[in-house]
């Protein structure tokens, strides 16, 4: 098996992006808050962190435990890295700015425990990241530099907390794949170069929202799910949570999507944390990405937690879901 590590690869993928001295320092405190969640999660049912902390977040959702360690860790093992400037999070209302922010050249947009419902009944969950490269370093921080299209990314990427602990990232070039050997806390390279099938994999919509999607959305999931999708046959697969959804559609093809609603027309998913670096990561791929109307990837966010509907996966697919909702 391949020896690389992470931090091997961060160097390497450093040269290529062009990315002067901190990417790689970053992408490993990422790591870092990648193994230190692994250890929260796992031992989360034994000390009674599971569960909800009785508040809710700026998304009106209500707020669990793991929810609230994985924002403060993210924060603390930023705390002290001169390089970032800025964290916009899920979990916060604003965006946090660190000690050493002004001179920081990168911003990272983070959502630090995807799928976190999951956590009660021992799902897949995540951790969603993107880093921006900040346009005027050494000026104070404006919220207003998070608002770079997607395409401006310079790294994105996830880690999946499931059977294994995974870190899969992409500095605009290959997308690899990292597995954690748990047993002496390092990332070995397992998944090199992953590129998304097409023409196989499953359909990934939550179906109980049918009745508050549009007539174009009905139609265009039951094309799927009837098995009558120019695009070909596809299972149908739901994890809860985007980031295991999103690994699976990566690794065996298909699409993911989470449409816009009566109550909630443009989604439940957030641009900045959730959908940008996932959509960097498949573009990156050979996938597509799209918000029904336009690539993900060119849309200019207006507000830090700024929903949109999201669909995620093969190149074949996306277009087709994209076409039937014209
Ligand atoms: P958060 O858990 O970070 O809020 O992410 C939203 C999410 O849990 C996704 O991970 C998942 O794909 C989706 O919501 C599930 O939503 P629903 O329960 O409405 O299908």
């Amino acid at each position: 098996m391949n020896r690389t590590t992470l931090s091997e690869q961060f160097f390497r993928d450093q040269a290529s992006a062009s990315a002067t001295g901190g990417l790689s320092t970053v992408l490993n405190r990422l790591s870092l808050v990648a193994r230190m969640l692994a250890s929260e999660i796992m031992r989360a049912g034994f000390v009674g962190k599971l569960g909800y902390t009785g508040t809710t977040n700026v998304q009106d959702e209500d707020v669990r435990a793991l929810d609230v360690i994985a924002n403060d860790t993210t924060l603390q093992v930023f705390e002290n890295m001169p390089m970032m400037a800025a964290i916009a999070s899920e979990e916060m209302e604003d965006m946090h700015v660190l000690p050493g922010g002004q001179d920081g050249k990168y911003l990272l947009a983070i959502d630090p425990l995807d799928g976190s419902g999951n956590v009660d009944v021992a799902g897949q969950m995540g951790t969603i990241f993107g880093i921006y490269r900040r346009r005027e370093p050494g000026r104070p921080v404006q919220m207003d530099e998070f608002f770079q299209p997607g395409r401006d990314l310079i790294a994105a990427g996830y880690v999946l907390y499931g059977p294994c602990t995974m870190m899969v990232y992409t500095a605009g070039g290959p997308v690899n794949g990292f597995t954690l050997d748990r047993s002496i806390g390092t990332f070995f390279l397992t998944h090199p170069d992953l590129r998304i099938p097409e023409g196989s994999g499953a359909y990934s919509v939550n179906e109980a929202n049918e009745v508050k999607w549009d007539d174009k959305t009905r139609a265009m999931v039951a094309a799927f799910r009837r098995q009558e999708a120019d695009c070909g046959k596809r299972a149908a697969r739901y994890a809860g949570a985007l980031v295991g959804d999103f690994h699976r559609t990566l690794l065996k093809g298909g699409i993911y999507m989470y449409p816009g609603t009566t109550d909630k027309p443009q989604g439940k998913l957030r641009l900045l944390y959730e959908n940008a670096p996932l959509a960097f990561v498949c573009e990156c791929a050979g996938g597509a990405a799209s918000d029904g109307r336009q690539p993900v990837l060119d849309i200019v966010p207006e507000g830090l937690h700024q929903r949109t509907p999201l669909y995620l996966g093969s190149k074949g697919d996306v277009a087709e879901a994209v076409r039937r909702l014209r």
